[in-house]
């Protein structure tokens, strides 16, 4: 029988890379985000491009209500979830804690955090009832080392890596694996976010350095839910070569090269 991911933010960035991954090797798929359009037209390149089912559920993580509902509506369509991605996330702003933006922190929380759990809550307990699956968060290397002004996000971050420890004890019992993806520095659309849609500083970040790609996390993430059935890889992070942490990092031009 054919085996269901389900991917949350998946309209762009590794979530999107995410989903056409598991596409290609035969998944079918449950893809989620805010922008319906994106949505739609993913569903109907995947579908046409490698034949297996795309449901698209179009919501925002940090609305349990909305998630209920939206996990109630795919419950409806499909007899098991095999893997859930918790992967929407996002940082918003970046300051010094006394000069921090409330709303940016209330995002950064509500969605990082809040929505992770919504989303596991929902899904845990229908693995629960399978016996199996694997629950993938993608975390930072912000969530292992802070850095100047990236205070709350960071706490996000060791909030999942918290989480995901957690959540692996809880659900030893059941077969259920948990893994977190720990990732530096990747080119999506993360920056542009970051920085309230401005393109010059989103690009200024990844100047002179050859930085991870969202199809890298895709690989990874494929190789993590890929293992024999008693192997579970519990934590993963990954860098670019330029990148020793999130807070030790160099130009391509600073690299020593013989
Ligand atoms: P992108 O901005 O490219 O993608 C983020 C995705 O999250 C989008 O699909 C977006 O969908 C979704 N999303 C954001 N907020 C919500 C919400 N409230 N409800 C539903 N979906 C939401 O960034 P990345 O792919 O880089 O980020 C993915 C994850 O990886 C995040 O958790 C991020 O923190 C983490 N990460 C990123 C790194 C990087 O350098 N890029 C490094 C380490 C971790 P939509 O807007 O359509 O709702
Ligand atoms: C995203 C990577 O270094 O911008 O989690 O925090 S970083």
């Amino acid at each position: 029988m054919k085996k269901t991911i389900l991917v949350t933010g998946a309209t762009s960035g590794f979530g999107k890379a995410i989903a056409e991954r598991f596409a290609k090797e035969g998944f079918d798929l449950c893809i989620t985000g805010r922008r319906a359009e994106r949505l739609s037209a993913m569903k109907e390149q995947l579908e046409q491009q490698y034949g297996g089912k795309v449901i698209t559920l179009n919501f925002d993580v940090r609305n349990s209500e909305q998630v209920a509902a939206a996990m109630n509506e795919l419950k409806q369509q499909v007899n098991s979830i095999d893997i859930l991605v918790n992967n929407a996330g996002l940082a918003s702003g970046l300051s010094t804690i006394d000069e921090g933006n409330l709303d940016d922190w209330e995002i950064m929380i509500d969605t990082n955090l809040k929505g992770l759990l919504y989303m596991t809550r929902q899904v845990a307990p229908m693995m629960r009832e399978q016996t199996s699956g694997h629950i993938i968060n993608i975390g930072s290397t912000a969530g292992k080392t802070v850095y100047k002004n990236g205070n709350v996000y960071c706490a996000t971050k060791f909030a999942v890596d918290a989480l995901t420890q957690a959540t692996r004890i809880d659900m030893l019992p059941y077969g259920i694996k948990v893994t977190a993806i720990n990732p530096g520095m990747a080119e999506t659309e993360f920056s542009l976010v970051r920085f309230k849609g401005d393109q010059e500083r989103a690009a200024g970040m990844y100047a002179g350095v050859r930085a991870l790609q969202a199809t890298d996390i895709a690989d990874i993430v494929w190789f993590c839910a890929s293992q024999p059935p008693h192997v579970c890889i519990n934590d993963l992070t990954v860098t670019c070569l330029t990148q020793a942490n999130s807070y030790y990092n160099i130009k391509e031009s600073e690299r020593i090269v013989k």
